[in-house]
């Protein structure tokens, strides 16, 4: 062999291993640099309900490890969804698209998210990110763009779950909200060494309806008495669709079954929870049936009772958020990750007289949304922008260094994270409800919100306009709308709606092809019609 072919075959040797070495090296600070992600999700946990928000509950019933988020990165003041409820709201989420496009619009009668779509967790998946989901899906058939999932089955239960895993179905004792914080930590501990970086979603069960605090928070608020919310007591004056509805404490919230005032033992507890559950709940049982409240005294302990109920549950939640951010800070993996929180929706916590959500009115129009992301996301700061859950998408893509796909139909927040909100950042933001008539009758709508005026139709079996002046009403208690005084607002308003609908591609034809959709439905299954007003 002469020299020549020596040093040639030395320089080819040398050359391999060059790009072989350089790949690997490339390939794992690549993956070093881009941050892990955890999505933390509760269902129907309002922002009055996150003392970080301030308000009249901040200090009965602070959740100080939620607010550690605030505290070390950024609340936004102005999440909005585009579909207040639960799998539609999910379903926005996961796909980054009204339901009009993603097809999952109501909760009724088996819908169920068509997991052949494109979301977040495929893009991610495809981006060399390891993926997991656990707890509360509730979009139906098995996640598809998941490494992991371990899931509830439909809304799950708070003592004693079913999970489904990739092997199946098998059923666990204890409490909800923990068993979810110790799978989701252990799978991250499993994933230590991994060097692929991770996006694990947390989703809760808790705080929905019917609200059972867990074994370590029961009676943990039976000394507190919550303020009443000014509209406790709405007349719905000026909104006739509001006052058609089937979701207040007066009326719609049971006593036995959503209050636990009864003396049926609970279905599902062990021994040992019952007997807990019932030194908390007996004591106030036998009260109650010797004051035996009525009118206007009844709807406030019914109010008193839900509150106590509803933030022992969210107390759980917020010691789950600081297991787990503690596991980060141990395992030195909070360094290079951004941890996200929110709920699938606000909620009514006694205001206009409700629980529940659904309306495009404030309370469970706006979501949570706190973001922490040490170095990149300046602590303390807090954005007023209009932002949407249509934007979780892009901004979870844009935030691994993805491509975001263009069928997608929000905004990535990365800019607003990093403190620069885009010039021509959204001055209004859609939303639109389908699921009607079912239980609550809340009418079919939509309409926009911007900074300073919401505008919502209503329709189907109505033909209403509402319009509030958001500065002068924040609570949306009057309906202005062809007050002459407004008669600007209100035309420029219909033109931004317009525009909107456009945009996101949303019509009247749709509408009346989802309500057809919808009557087969009901003709299917008669119940759904069972929801009348009070
Ligand atoms: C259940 C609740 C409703 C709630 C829906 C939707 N009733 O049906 O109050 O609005 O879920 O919630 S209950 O008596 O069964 O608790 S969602 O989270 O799935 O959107
Ligand atoms: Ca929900």
């Amino acid at each position: 062999m002469t020299i020549k072919l020596i040093s040639q075959r030395i320089l080819t040797l040398a050359f391999l291993a060059f790009i072989g070495f350089g790949c690997a090296t490339s390939t794992k600070e690549e993956s070093k640099e881009r941050p892990n992600i955890v999505f933390i999700m509760s269902d129907d946990h309002a922002f009055q309900a996150i003392s970080a928000y301030g308000g009249p509950l901040a200090e009965l019933a602070p959740t100080p490890n939620i607010d550690r988020l605030a505290e070390g990165g950024m609340r936004f003041n102005q999440c909005m969804v585009t579909n207040s409820i639960c799998g539609p709201s999910r379903a926005t989420i996961l796909s980054g698209k009204y339901s009009h496009l993603n097809g999952f619009i109501d909760n009724t009668g088996g819908s169920h998210f068509d997991f052949s779509q494109n979301s977040y967790a495929k893009v991610l998946q495809k981006a060399g990110y390891k993926t997991a989901v656990i707890g509360k899906m509730h979009l139906g058939g098995t996640p598809t763009g998941f490494d992991y999932f371990d899931i509830l089955p439909g809304q799950g239960r708070y003592y004693n779950p079913t999970f489904i895993n990739q092997e199946g179905e098998y059923k666990m004792e204890g409490y909800t909200t923990e068993i979810i914080t110790d799978k989701t930590i252990n799978w991250l501990e499993s994933e230590k060494e991994s060097e692929q970086p991770f996006m694990v979603m947390m989703w809760h069960k808790a705080p929905h309806r019917a609200w059972e605090p867990g074994p370590n928070e029961l009676g943990m608020y039976e000394n507190t008495t919550f303020p009443e919310p000014e509209t406790l007591f709405d007349d719905y004056d000026t909104r006739d669709a509001a006052a058609k509805n089937n979701m207040s404490i007066a009326n719609t919230m049971f006593i036995d079954r959503d209050l636990k005032m009864t003396d049926q033992p609970r279905a599902g507890y062990t021994e040992d929870q019952l007997e807990q559950w019932n030194a908390v709940y007996q004591p106030i049982y036998e009260k109650f049936r010797e004051e035996n409240p009525t009118g206007k005294d009844l709807v406030s302990f019914k109010y008193q009772r839900y509150m106590r109920d509803y933030l022992a549950c969210i107390a759980a939640v917020d010691k789950s958020v600081g297991e787990l951010l503690d596991y980060l800070k141990e395992s030195g993996l909070d360094k290079n990750t951004i941890v996200i929180y929110s709920s699938d929706q606000g909620f009514y916590l006694g205001e206009h007289g409700w629980f529940d959500k659904r309306w495009m009115y404030k309370e469970s129009l706006n979501t949570p949304l706190l973001v922490s992301w040490p170095g990149v996301i300046e602590a303390g700061s807090v954005n007023n922008d209009l932002v949407s859950n249509l934007d979780f998408a892009e901004t979870l893509i844009d935030v691994a260094g993805a491509e975001i796909l263009e069928e997608m139909q929000g905004e990535s927040l990365l800019p607003i994270l990093k403190g620069e909100t885009p010039a021509d950042w959204r001055d209004a933001h859609y939303y639109h409800y389908y699921e009607h008539p079912s239980e609550h009758a809340v009418m079919r709508h939509y309409g926009i919100t911007t900074d300073k005026y919401k505008l919502i139709h209503f329709y189907y079996d109505i033909d209403d306009w509402e319009l509030y002046d958001l500065e002068k009403d924040p609570m949306e208690i009057h309906n202005v709308y062809d007050d002459p005084a407004y008669a600007d607002v209100q035309a420029q308003l219909h033109v931004q709606l317009e525009e909107l609908r456009k945009k996101y591609g949303d019509n009247d034809e749709l509408n009346q092809k989802f309500i057809d959709e919808y009557q087969e439905k009901v003709k299917a299954n008669p119940r759904i019609e069972y929801w009348k007003y009070w």
